[in-house]
């Protein structure tokens, strides 16, 4: 029984320092879905710490990329090329906005809330002002993150 306890606890430590479980979260880049043209699917990613967020180019013309004031303070932007992934390690938990930089006009933006919340970052990302299209689906994104 005292062994269990022990080992129990050793594994407990194990998971807490290393994300034993991290994972990939993959969202398509399309030109057509369900929440019609130029999206991200899905729009709202909930991801925990040492999680990477994948965004594939399913079709063609995307370019993802962080929008400078909806990160956790101190996570450098991560800015991806035309028509390639582009994948962002999620190690701060909080907000991050994203942006398809040629379609931003036309709406297509996703959101990212890395760990259970409540996310220190939130309020101010809240403030950032979108073109109406991208604050359009950016709102109700905010809205059901924690
Ligand atoms: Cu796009």
């Amino acid at each position: 029984m005292r062994n269990y306890l022990i080992a129990g606890i050793a594994m407990a430590a194990t998971f807490a320092t290393t994300p034993a479980f991290a994972k990939d979260v993959i969202v398509q880049m399309k030109n057509q879905g369900a929440a019609g043209a130029m999206v991200f699917e899905p729009a709202f990613i909930q991801a925990m710490p040492g999680d990477t967020v994948k965004f594939v180019p399913t079709d063609k013309s995307h370019s993802a990329q962080t929008i400078a004031a909806m990160l956790p303070a101190g996570v450098a932007p991560v800015i991806g090329k035309p028509n390639q992934e582009m994948s962002i390690k999620v190690d701060k938990p909080g907000i991050y906005g994203i942006e398809c930089k040629p379609h931003t006009s036309m709406g297509m933006v996703a959101l990212i809330q890395v760990g259970k919340g409540p996310s220190a970052n939130l309020g101010a990302a809240r403030t950032v002002k979108l073109p109406p299209l991208a604050a359009k689906r950016m709102t109700p994104l905010l809205a059901k993150a924690r």
